[in-house]
């Protein structure tokens, strides 16, 4: 008999480690190691010509926007030696990689042959190079027309009983032009089935914000962070996911601001930087960046912000007056009495102890904020993806709407956005919840009504095609699969799809996980030259500021057989619409101009798009709260009570952090290091606490199996190294993907939805499986 198949192959069971090698934790981030690392890998994969080319143009006014993180450029001086960094050169060398996957190469290699590589493996392979199509039964992709490849998906869509029985995801690195267009065409065919990865990233934020400020975005500028007195960064990790960030955190040091740190992880970027941009930089002097780190246990934030919040209100008891704003509260905010008399109520060493942080170092950042007013909040996934994140990310608000830091230069909220366009693509539509306004908009200026009833975000998606109630799935980028919670459970739902179809640059695993039938649209991505009837276009995007910014690629595109996202959405919207469409699809393929006319007809504040996208340095988007207002139902901004409830961890049981090393982008796995952690060569480690690791009688190097049991299902992922680390005890770290196995579908954020990737409940077992050894 057959040995039965695992359900995904590559990513449940590794046969084999690739070879550990620990070095000291760092402290400070970049230099010229940096630098050194970003040019090696664009040499290797995209070769000098190309790559200088294309490093040359990128972030630059007039090139391309960097494919890596959402952080603004500077709006007018831009870096002579470089405006990007390591890792933005890095996210280059994978996407302009002179690879090419063609038809050969699917002969050659089956799609479950494939499916047994790692992240990283499929990732090297290069960009996919023609449509490809694998019909029901067949074990490879074949080549196949686009005309074909858009006729399979108009009659498996039209053939549905309802176009809710359709999920068309979208990720963060899709142009403003291409979701625009995709969204007017995912409504006119009738669904808000719109999930993105949003619901997986920021949405905790979003909804946060929405809800006590009126505004699902941060309010700062970048000049504001030249302002800032106290500037707190709470759960990220920018030396790695946003090391532009560094420098503006250098200035505003330099400056004489305070950093303030909150994060279980003593983080590299955080506590150091070294400016490669600089000489100094390059020679390690003046890098120290932290004034006061906060080791906070996981999902410890709530209860810390509340003791600070408690210790203000004390002070301010001893000197009325002197350290909260009263007439900011007065004028325009709803609710601080009732949070006043809530934290009154709480005990500081309670408080304490559940964020993990000695009262002593408390009373210390009290202190720091007591006199001063222009304070930032930054923060990213270490807040976002946990049950309480819209909670804890308002009980950021609070402070800072007690200290009156939102609407004034140097002060306000900053969530950190991830993907580089992920921001644009909510303010184009992509959205399963769409308000009103939208719907009407785009009744008016298109003349067919969108569908009101809410559509899936990610978890409800995957749950309906697990339910057999969504039977076709269309990604517009993204690895879905390999994002997505609960791997197992997820790769079944996508297997129970009539067809799943994917809009991509790479080759990843969510093509080797497929539906019945699935396709492989090939699309040129940030830094490909872009040409329609012989004029270059360009696209843009919204940075995490607001700003929206012209992307044109340089590079010539690795095949003639690519097509751009907005002419893909097209000609899709064409075929299966037919003639049931009010809208003129082949006038946007004549000009993307005429796909920002129509947007700014759409959606405020795009007033004069054309004319201003050219500018340098793109434009603003307007924010109410820069100016002091809130568009809430009273239009106050409000404060927030909540109570922390510390999630109950079982005797043995230990939590787990999801996160990013310094090699991945997301799901594509750049190399195999964590070279800030120490951590080299290998990225199937546990990061624990040496007295947890006492207590279980493991030591540096043992083999181990994690567990969760969420729901009463046994989730393993098996052969993961221990590796002491200076994380607080009863914590643990584990590197996203290789550990979604273990993220339970059936926990999510409340109201936002978002899995909770940085809380796990593990428990943590000797792998008793003597075929594996360490090399
Ligand atoms: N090079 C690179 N750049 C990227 C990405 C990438 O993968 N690679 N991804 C992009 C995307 S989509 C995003 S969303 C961002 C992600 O940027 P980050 O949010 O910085 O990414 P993570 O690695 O998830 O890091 C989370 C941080 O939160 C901390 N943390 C975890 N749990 C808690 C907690 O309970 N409390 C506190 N206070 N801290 C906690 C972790 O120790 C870690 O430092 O980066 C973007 N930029
Ligand atoms: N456990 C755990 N899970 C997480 C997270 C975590 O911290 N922990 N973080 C979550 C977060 S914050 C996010 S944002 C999601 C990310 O989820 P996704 O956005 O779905 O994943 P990515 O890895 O960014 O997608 C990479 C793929 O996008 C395709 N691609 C790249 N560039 C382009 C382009 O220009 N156009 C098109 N069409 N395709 C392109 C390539 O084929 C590549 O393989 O993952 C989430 N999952
Ligand atoms: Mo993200």
């Amino acid at each position: 008999m057959a040995e039965e198949r695992p359900l995904v192959p590559g990513a449940e069971n590794p046969e084999r480690f690739t070879g550990l090698e620990l070095g000291p934790v760092r402290t400070v981030a970049a230099g010229l190691p940096g630098v050194v690392a970003g040019f090696k890998q664009v040499l290797s994969e995209v070769g000098l010509v190309r790559g200088l080319k294309a490093l040359n143009e990128l972030n630059q006014h007039g090139g391309f926007d960097c494919p890596g993180c959402a952080w603004p450029d500077p709006d007018d001086e831009r870096s002579g030696i470089a405006e990007y960094c390591e890792n933005g050169a890095k996210a280059i060398a994978e996407e302009a990689t002179a690879k090419k996957l063609d038809a050969d190469f699917f002969a050659c290699h089956s799609v479950y042959e494939l499916a047994c590589l790692t992240d990283f493996e499929i990732g090297r392979k290069g960009r996919v190079a023609a449509p490809m199509y694998l019909p029901a039964g067949a074990d490879h992709y074949r080549q196949i027309s686009w005309e074909d490849a858009f006729s399979i998906i108009a009659s498996r869509l039209n053939e549905l009983a309802s176009p809710d029985e359709a999920v068309f995801y979208t990720s963060g690195r899709t142009s403003n032009e291409a979701a625009f267009l995709y969204q007017l065409f995912v409504r006119e065919y009738g669904t808000n089935n719109l999930p993105d990865c949003s619901n997986l990233c920021h949405e905790s934020s979003g909804v946060a914000l929405g809800e006590s400020l009126g505004i699902g975005k941060g309010s700062v500028t970048l000049d504001d962070f030249e302002e800032a007195e106290v500037i707190i960064i709470l759960g990220q990790n920018p030396g790695t996911n946003h090391p532009r960030m560094l420098t503006s955190l250098q200035k505003a040091k330099r400056r004489g601001a305070v950093i303030i740190s909150v994060n279980p992880l003593p983080e590299a970027g955080l506590m150091g930087f070294d400016n490669p941009q600089q000489l100094k930089g390059i020679l390690h002097l003046d890098s120290s960046l932290t004034d006061i780190f906060l080791q906070v246990k996981l999902n410890g934030d709530m209860p810390l912000l509340q003791a600070i919040g408690k210790l203000l209100l004390e002070e301010e008891s001893l000197a009325p007056g002197t350290v909260l704003d009263i007439p900011f509260i007065e004028q325009h905010t709803s609710g601080f009495e009732a949070w006043k008399k809530h934290l009154e109520g709480l005990s500081l060493d309670e408080l304490a102890a559940y964020a993990g942080i000695d009262p002593a170092q408390i009373k210390e950042v009290a202190s720091v904020l007591k006199h001063k007013s222009r304070i930032i909040a930054c923060w990213a996934m270490g807040l976002t993806q946990h049950k309480n994140a819209v909670d804890t990310i308002k009980e950021i608000v609070n402070l800072l709407l007690v200290k009156g830091s939102i609407g004034k230069k140097g002060a306000g909220t900053c969530p950190v956005r991830g993907h580089s366009n992920v921001q644009g693509d909510r303010t184009m539509g992509i959205y399963e919840r769409p308000p009103e306004s939208l719907l009407a908009a785009i009744e008016k200026q298109f003349g067919f009504s969108p569908p009101r009833h809410h559509g899936y975000n990610v978890v409800e998606s995957i749950k309906a095609m697990h339910a057999g109630k969504a039977k076709v799935f269309f990604a517009l980028g993204g690895n879905f699969l390999s994002a997505t919670p609960d791997t197992r459970y997820t790769a079944a739902a996508l297997q129970q799809c009539r067809l799943t179809v994917h809009v991509s640059t790479k080759l990843n695993r969510s093509h080797l996980v497929h539906g019945q039938e699935a396709l492989i649209l090939p699309c040129l991505g940030r830094s490909d030259r872009d040409i329609l009837n012989g004029n270059e276009q360009f696209v843009s995007c919204e940075n995490s500021m607001g700003v929206v910014q012209a992307s044109g690629g340089v590079l010539k595109p690795v095949s003639a057989d690519l097509l751009s996202e907005p002419v893909i959405v097209c000609r899709l919207a064409k075929t299966v619409l037919g003639n049931n469409t009010k809208v003129n699809w082949d006038r946007y393929m004549e000009h993307y101009d005429f796909i920002r006319e129509d947007i700014e007809k759409t959606i405020p504040g795009f007033a004069d798009y054309n004319k201003r996208v050219r500018l340098r340095g793109g434009f603003y988007l307007p924010n109410a709260n820069r100016q002091l207002k809130f568009d809430t139902a009273n239009q106050k901004a409000g404060f927030n009570i909540a109570r922390f409830e510390p999630v109950l961890v079982k005797d043995g049981e230990l939590m787990m952090m999801t996160i990013r090393s310094h090699d991945q982008f997301n799901t594509t796995i750049y190399g195999l290091d964590d070279r800030y952690r120490g951590i080299r060569n290998e990225r199937r480690v546990i990061l624990m606490n040496q007295r947890d690791m006492y207590d279980r009688g493991l030591e540096n190097g043992t083999v181990v199996d994690l567990y969760n049991d969420h729901d009463g299902i046994e989730r393993v992922a098996r052969h993961f190294i221990v590796v002491p680390y200076p994380i607080p005890a009863g914590c643990t770290a584990t590197y996203f993907p290789e550990t979604n196995v273990l993220v339970p579908i059936g926990s999510v954020a409340e109201k936002s939805h978002t899995p909770t990737s940085k809380l796990v409940l593990i428990r943590v077992m000797i792998a008793n499986d003597t075929r594996l050894t360490r090399v």
